[in-house]
């Protein structure tokens, strides 16, 4: 399934459609509205299936989720699927899709996006009906939206060579914004920097040791903090995936085939890259991990499985119909600051009795707990092992249990440069806190769109009770947005993260010649 929190209250999350018990207009109901406080669902009404697809938010705060899956039960066929949810207080808003005048330019199966600071997204794909691609199934290119006129092609698709030469296991690439407005990109064996406004791919060190990272040898990837004090160094981390071949027949792997437990990290810069990825090891190999950025600056990684491969109904030995076994139950904590050997530890973490396995999710939630969801390695709902997962974990950090930081007074928008005061109330004893400012992002297949934690520059007033922050450097450092403002304490216990709009909220620019060009293409048949 697919994860994002949209409010303060709610998250939304999209699902297949299948045979669902939730209903919603006399069909099955394939997306909900949760509020995290009852934990009770409002089903939401999209038209087309949200399977697969890919999500990122909008300058103005809208959700907009694009790209799917093409089976109809009831709806229609995703593939081309834009689909915009704007939060409300109300309990009424709904999912707004038109897919006969606003879809995508082309078929996108396992896509992923990226907000960019220009306020539009980014969406870039393949398109395979298989569960690995190949040349015959592939789509790849990337798109704008809204749409734009740029390198020469005017609202149309782009043609992407990473994707081309990063066949087989590229479902799902690994996409982060970086602060110089550039995009990491990573698929397969293969990692780079794409500069979107000159159509130019550079290409990075490959994953050591011959490890795959994209599904359905999925891993988990993160920016690490950006932080006044690293200088908004970006660096990556991706760890988990498979260093088994992708050329070969799906029934060569089994669901015990082994994966990696690799943790690589490289730093961004021409001395960085020069210097290479660092290579660590989680405690236990995973496929399809998560990995969520902690308002402390830590990492959780969650979910998965020990053996296998993504996907279902593929390779030899299957367990039902997943394709993974041993699934991962024990959550790891990683801290990228600490000394090299000792960032991993599960030391007080709580193993959970659910496996989540292919579709599984998780995300940081606005008080500092983590939900995890889903896992549903099945054609459509099933009870035997791996059953479909309707269950909500919500997974308390050690800092739960700490007395908290609290705090009033964060405007509805924050613009960049700009100072604001808080009101805060410190818990006794603490003489210091910092300001961490997180973009919860949008989780699926163990790639978590947009996720980043940007340190603000912060002052406590000699009384506590005022903290005077700037906001974010640039929109390259945060691009416009929601985000959800953290004040943590230095023992690394986190306030309740209250949500802002970084920028002005104001909607994208359109570019109506582009979007002229664009509907132009809506007469392209939709597969
Ligand atoms: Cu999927």
């Amino acid at each position: 399934m697919q994860l994002a929190v949209v409010s303060e209250t709610t998250a939304v999350i999209f699902d297949k459609v299948y045979h669902n018990p939730l209903t919603v207009g006399g069909h099955v109901a394939w997306s909900v509205e949760l509020n995290l406080n009852t934990q009770t669902v409002r089903a939401l009404n999209p038209l087309s299936n949200t399977w697969c697809a890919t999500g990122s938010f909008l300058g103005n705060g809208t959700l907009l989720s694009s790209g799917g899956n093409p089976v109809v039960i009831t709806g229609q066929n995703g593939l081309q699927g834009i689909r915009l949810f704007t939060p409300c207080s109300t309990g009424t808003c709904d999912i707004f899709e038109d897919p006969a005048r606003v879809h995508l330019t082309s078929n996108r199966w396992y896509p992923a996006s990226v907000i960019l600071p220009e306020w539009s997204i980014h969406t870039y794909s393949q398109f395979t009906f298989s569960f690995i691609n190949g040349a015959s199934g592939n789509n790849p290119s990337y798109e704008f939206y809204p749409p734009k006129n740029i390198n020469g092609f005017n609202g149309v698709k782009i043609p992407s060579k990473f994707l081309v030469d990063t066949l087989n296991s590229n479902h799902f690439p690994i996409l982060i914004y970086l602060p110089d407005g550039t995009i990491f990109v990573a698929a397969n064996q293969a990692a780079m920097i794409f500069n979107w406004r000159t159509n130019t791919e550079t290409r990075l060190p490959g994953i050591p040791n011959g490890v795959r990272v994209s599904s359905p040898f999925s891993a988990g990837a993160v920016l690490l903090p950006l932080t006044p004090e690293n200088n908004y160094t970006p660096e990556v981390m991706i760890c988990g995936g498979s260093a088994v071949s992708d050329s070969v027949s799906p029934t060569t792997f089994t669901a015990q085939t082994p994966t990696s437990a690799q943790c690589s990290r490289l730093v961004l810069t021409t001395a960085g890259i020069a210097a290479g990825w660092k290579v660590e090891s989680m405690p236990q190999p995973r496929v399809m991990p998560e990995l969520v950025q902690l308002p402390d600056m830590r990492i959780l990684i969650v979910n998965g499985a020990t053996t296998g491969v993504a996907g279902y109904g593929n390779v030899q030995n299957r367990i039902g119909q997943s394709n993974a076994d041993n699934p991962a139950f024990t959550p790891v904590i990683y801290d990228p600051s600490a000394a090299a050997g000792s960032r991993f530890s599960s030391a007080g973490l709580p193993a959970s009795p659910i496996a989540r396995l292919y579709h599984s999710t998780a995300t940081l939630t606005p008080n500092g707990t983590v939900m995890v969801a889903g896992s549903n390695p099945n054609d459509d709902v099933t009870t035997t092992k791996y059953a479909t997962e309707y269950r909500l974990e919500f997974f308390s950090p050690p800092y739960m249990t700490q007395p908290r930081p609290t705090y009033t007074g964060l405007p509805a928008t924050v613009n960049y440069n700009t100072k604001f005061n808080l009101t805060v109330t410190l818990p006794t004893g603490v003489t210091s806190v910092t300001v961490n400012l997180i973009d919860l992002g949008f989780a699926t297949h163990g790639v978590h769109m947009d996720q980043r934690l940007v340190k603000l520059v912060s002052t406590l007033s000699a009384d506590r009770k005022t903290l005077t922050v700037t906001g974010p450097p640039s929109s390259k450092h945060y691009p416009p947005g929601p985000a959800y403002l953290y004040v943590v304490t230095s023992a690394g216990v986190p306030s309740f993260g209250h949500k802002t709009l970084i920028g002005t909220g104001a909607s994208p620019p359109v570019d109506q010649g582009a979007i002229s060009k664009y509907v132009l293409n809506l007469n392209i048949p939709r597969v």
